[in-house]
């Protein structure tokens, strides 16, 4: 799904700002609420999540719904085009009303969706409402308990208790509401409906290889590190001696002659094509091409290059910025324009006070620049998509990101726990009458959309299908083999995908193994396992790493990190101390950084973040390396430290003739 953009043809109106805002009690949708104008209404900031903008457990804990009113005049000079509203997420089911009448409906908290609004239009004022709901279950991604336990009961009294309250089988605060920007565009009649944009880079040879590796006087493959590299590419001005591919396919509506042009950062012209009118004019089309670039400057991690892509069909007109950049896995290496990439970086979420999951521009700025201070170059968008505003920043600033479905739950029985449907247990995948999961229809779905809406992001090199799932239960490959395919299938990019792997005694089982490209782990060696004993953490963790190292695919931490209360300190590293969080690090680092296969480490977490009330959580998740309000703790320095150290390419020398 394209971003909304303002262009010569198309209007742009951002529906920001504050909102009339009701908790339901019950009656919202018996009385009709969305009807008219809420009675007694609070104010609500809009885009945010709303939980902690009111005081109160109530508020902060309401489960259900809630509904979300505005009035919305359009201006008359826009009503003879095509009047879209686009939500760009509501977490995590919403209702969309428009003078009273339902105009669309969505599941799924953190991808966009909009609706054409000409057709329910009134002259002047209309009543807008969105109802949103806050429930989770084992339908829904990311995946909570069925109806709402009693949490507080902490489960010794699970029948106690007449409050209904989520309880999130995962480890982020429930955050919800409008938390992106609700939009109002235009396209005209006939318009641009999507675009994939995909490269070739061919080398000056005329090699047809997109990767051309470097070749020895006889021919033979060079045996070094920089055999990878592609021939006339010089890093450090991006430019590529040879010529570059555009291919894109253009999905239009109505008739139309289709031209496209491509600028440099300069506004240089650089190529331009066009593809004569269709003949047809209500329908949809597509329109395939390719345009050549001479001597291209790629996208690299850090020093990024967009070119400025400007798509016009009849009287419509798009932009977009497109980063040439190539991707690939070859013989335990991740690959970015054919040079050995190390993943320096962080799990993160978005996640800031008092918005919540709320977009928050501020943060995202300062979050890359800290970042950018350490000395890091990726992070993964743990544990669902994050903003369009985060994904186009991140092209922009040469972050590179692996995105994340909203998948993360997907394990009924996790840590030993037990699910049970009937008083009989049921494990993840056992079928849907006997109490296994029920995401699997919606899980495509959230594939289909995140990649359709960050398909043509320079900044994105894989795609996480989940997060911890149950991979190595019963079913597991069945569920997961169809989703893998769906996604490759989906990507005109083919980038590599992967599945984020829970920490379990037997990795040998998980069925990451056999459909990542990549292996994302997440492992917790010297927390919560072996914590506070980092030598016997140690000694266990390169017993694993060895396994993975020795499959011939590149892997890398996803998740690695030790709970730390910023301000506590002791001369002997004990659990909780921010001396322990360093020690921990290096404990790890002593393992990883002999392996030769191991392409990134992403600690757990960039910044402390909020949870659901737990024992083990002190105001929330502390394994932050800045505290939530970017504060930097010890282990902020060390890894500055660390990463100034280590290359973005080449850290680790190949361990076979390639
Ligand atoms: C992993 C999860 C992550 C948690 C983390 C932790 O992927 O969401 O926050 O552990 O326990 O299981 O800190």
């Amino acid at each position: 799904m394209l971003y909304p953009v303002l262009t010569e043809s198309r209007g742009l109106i951002d529906l920001s700002g504050i909102w009339s805002f009701k908790l339901d009690d019950g009656k919202g949708f018996d009385e009709k609420w969305y009807e008219r104008p809420l009675i007694n209404a609070m104010t609500m900031a809009v885009p945010s999540s709303y939980n902690d903008l009111k005081e109160g457990e109530d508020f902060r804990e309401h489960y259900g719904w809630v509904f979300y009113q505005r009035a919305l005049s359009i201006p008359s000079y826009m009503t003879s085009q095509r009047i879209l509203l686009r939500m760009a997420a509501v977490t995590h089911m919403a209702k969309v009303y428009l003078n009273g009448k339902q105009i669309c409906e969505h599941k799924g908290g953190f991808l966009p969706f909009e609706v054409e609004i000409n057709d329910f239009l009134q002259q002047g004022e209309n009543l807008l409402t969105i109802a949103v709901d806050n429930r989770i279950d084992h339908s829904t991604l990311p995946v909570g308990n069925e109806n709402g336990g009693n949490l507080l009961g902490g489960g010794f009294f699970p029948s106690k208790g007449s409050r209904k309250r989520n309880n999130p089988n995962f480890d982020f605060f429930n955050y919800c509401g409008i938390t992106r920007p609700v939009k109002l565009y235009t396209t005209p009649r006939n318009y641009i409906r999507d675009i994939s944009l995909t490269s070739h880079v061919e080398e000056e040879s005329g090699s047809a290889q997109a990767l051309g590796l470097q070749k020895n006087a006889d021919g033979t493959k060079k045996n070094n590190q920089d055999s990878h590299e592609i021939r006339g590419f010089s890093k450090d001005t991006g430019t590529f001696n040879g010529s570059a591919q555009i291919n894109y396919e253009i999905e239009t509506m109505g008739n139309g002659k289709l031209t496209i042009e491509i600028h440099s950062r300069t506004g240089k012209l650089v190529a331009k094509g066009d593809c004569p009118a269709n003949a047809e004019s209500s329908h949809s089309n597509v329109f395939k091409g390719s345009l050549t670039l001479q001597n291209p400057v790629l996208w690299q991690p850090l020093k990024p290059y967009l070119y400025q892509v400007t798509i016009k069909f009849g009287e419509d007109v798009y932009r977009i910025d497109y980063g040439i950049r190539t991707v690939k896995v070859e013989k335990g290496k991740f690959l970015i324009n054919g040079k050995p990439f190390y993943f320096k970086g962080y799990g993160k979420h978005e996640d800031t006070f008092p918005a919540g999951r709320g977009l928050n521009l501020p943060m995202n700025v300062k979050d890359i620049s800290l970042m950018k201070w350490q000395g890091a170059n990726s992070f993964r968008t743990s544990h669902y998509p994050y903003s369009e505003e985060m994904m186009r920043l991140c092209d922009q600033e040469g972050i590179v990101v692996i995105d994340e479905t909203p998948a993360v739950g997907v394990h009924l029985n996790f840590g030993g726990g037990a699910n049970f449907k009937d008083g009989k247990k049921a494990d993840t995948f056992d079928p849907i009458e006997e109490g296994g999961i029920r995401t699997f229809e919606h899980h495509k779905e959230v594939i289909r959309d995140m990649i359709a809406r960050d398909k043509n992001h320079a900044c994105v090199v894989m795609w996480s299908i989940a997060n911890e799932a149950d991979t190595s239960g019963k079913g597991a490959y069945e569920y997961f083999k169809p989703l893998f395919d769906l996604a490759k299938s989906s990507d005109p990019q083919k980038r590599p995908c992967t599945m984020v792997s829970v920490q379990m005694a037997n990795y040998k089982d998980d069925c990451t193994l056999k459909l990542s490209d990549v292996f994302c782990l997440n492992r917790y060696y010297g927390w919560y396992a072996c914590g506070g004993d980092l030598q016997a953490a140690e000694e266990i963790c390169r017993e694993e790493m060895e396994f993975w190292n020795a499959q011939g695919k590149p892997f890398l931490f996803t998740e690695y990190g030790a709970d730390t209360v910023s301000g506590l300190h002791d001369t002997t590293p004990v659990m909780w101390t921010e001396e322990y969080q360093v020690a921990y690090y290096e404990a790890n680092h002593r393992v990883v950084d002999s392996m030769e296969n191991f392409v990134g480490e992403q600690v757990w977490n960039f910044a402390d973040f909020a949870t659901s009330q737990g024992l083990m959580r002190v105001q929330g998740n502390k394994k932050g390396i800045f505290t939530r309000d970017r504060r930097p703790k010890l282990a902020a320095h060390y890894f500055r430290e660390r990463w100034s150290h280590i290359p973005d390419f080449g850290y680790k020398k190949p361990n076979q003739p390639i």
